[in-house]
């Protein structure tokens, strides 16, 4: 009996390597020698960490600024792009980032995408970014939205360059091939509507229109949530109360018509790390990626699996990516403030958001 076990299952496996061989042209395969790579025990991302110096990468953004302008490049972003994810102009599999640099006088000129975009601003005030008819004015740490399908341009009265980070669902909309585009043929600049700040005195102040419907759906109605109110926020609650032992000073950003996240596809969030600060690990399903917009700190990160964490010495203006599902924690000697955002509200509406908070 046993001894004609081998034979069958030699002849069985050549019997699959045939099944296998005769169905491929119908393009049929078998589940059975990918299940486990489909249905992992736990998330296995192919995207890693990463860490990108503003001192490095300054110099290429002003070179581009040389190289090319706003208005022939349209949008003139060098894009943040996964180490691991090279040539897919994405910084996790959901998300892209970038930076965009425009100069004094220049244009990027009026276009409109299903894509939602976010700006989180780096380096330099002045320059404007346009939604419908309104434009808002960018001081670094405000966090700007360009909401899905609206008409956007960008430009600058500034007298310096001003750069900021540009946070984007480009990866998602591809993946569901539900992407569309368009330029506007009415000029570069849209005509200015609306005098700048109605929106925020409409919404950012803890009340709303008594009648008026979401202008953007989905989006929130405020298109700047200024640095000033946010680092207001921060501060008050350092003075008066303790930190998260993992995140420190921790708030998102909310839609004021709805508590829920400003953006349907990404998630916001400003951080405090207060002087002397160590926290406890944590990890979660959305990758995420940090703008750092004052002081320094470390970003301890270990991929699933690994035995050691990498450890990146971050300072003003950086920018890093944490993959899912990787072990994250921060600290900082001198105290330090992070603007991040992750793709976290679609998985919270798909209810396949998960995250836990590790002990050491
Ligand atoms: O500002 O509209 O970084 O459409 C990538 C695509 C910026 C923008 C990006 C875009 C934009």
């Amino acid at each position: 009996m046993n001894a004609s076990l081998p034979t069958r299952s030699t002849q069985m496996v050549s019997e699959r390597e045939q099944l296998y061989a005769d169905m491929s042209p119908h393009h049929l395969t078998p589940l059975w020698e990918v299940l486990h790579a489909l249905v992992p025990p736990a998330p296995q991302t192919p995207c890693v960490a990463g860490h990108w110096r503003y001192a490095d990468v300054r110099p290429f953004l002003m070179r581009a600024g040389a190289a090319i302008t706003a208005q022939e490049a349209v949008r003139r972003v060098l894009i943040l792009e996964n180490p691991a994810l090279r040539g897919q102009s994405a910084i996790t599999q959901s998300l892209y980032a970038g930076l965009q640099l425009i100069l004094p006088g220049e244009v990027a000129p009026s276009h409109r995408h299903t894509q939602s975009a976010l700006r989180f601003i780096v380096e330099g005030s002045g320059a404007y970014t346009a939604v419908d008819g309104e434009r808002t004015t960018m001081h670094p740490g405000d966090f700007i939205i360009t909401p899905s399908w609206t008409w956007h341009d960008h430009g600058s009265e500034a007298a310096e360059p001003v750069v900021w980070l540009d946070g984007l669902d480009i990866p998602m909309l591809r993946f569901f091939d539900a992407g569309f585009a368009q330029n506007d043929t009415r000029g570069d600049s849209q005509a200015v509507q609306r005098a700048e700040g109605e929106s925020f005195a409409r919404y950012g102040h803890n009340m709303a229109p008594v009648r008026k419907t979401a202008p953007f759906g989905a989006t929130s109605p405020i298109f700047s949530y200024p640095y000033a109110r946010t680092r207001e926020a921060l501060h008050a609650l350092e003075r008066d109360t303790a930190p998260d032992a993992h995140d420190g000073f921790k708030l998102r950003y909310v839609n004021p018509l709805t508590g829920g996240w400003p953006m349907p596809t990404l998630g916001t969030f400003m951080q405090r790390l207060p002087t002397g600060f160590s926290g406890l690990p944590y990890r979660q399903t959305d990758g995420c990626v940090f703008s750092v917009v004052e002081g320094q700190g470390q970003l301890h990160v270990q991929a699933p699996g690994a035995t050691q964490e990498t450890t990146y010495d971050f300072g003003s203006q950086d920018h890093l990516v944490v993959p899912s599902w990787h072990r994250t924690r921060l600290s900082s000697a001198s105290g330090a403030v992070l603007f991040s955002f992750s793709d976290r509200p679609v998985h919270e509406a798909l209810g396949i958001h998960q995250e836990e908070r590790l002990s050491a």
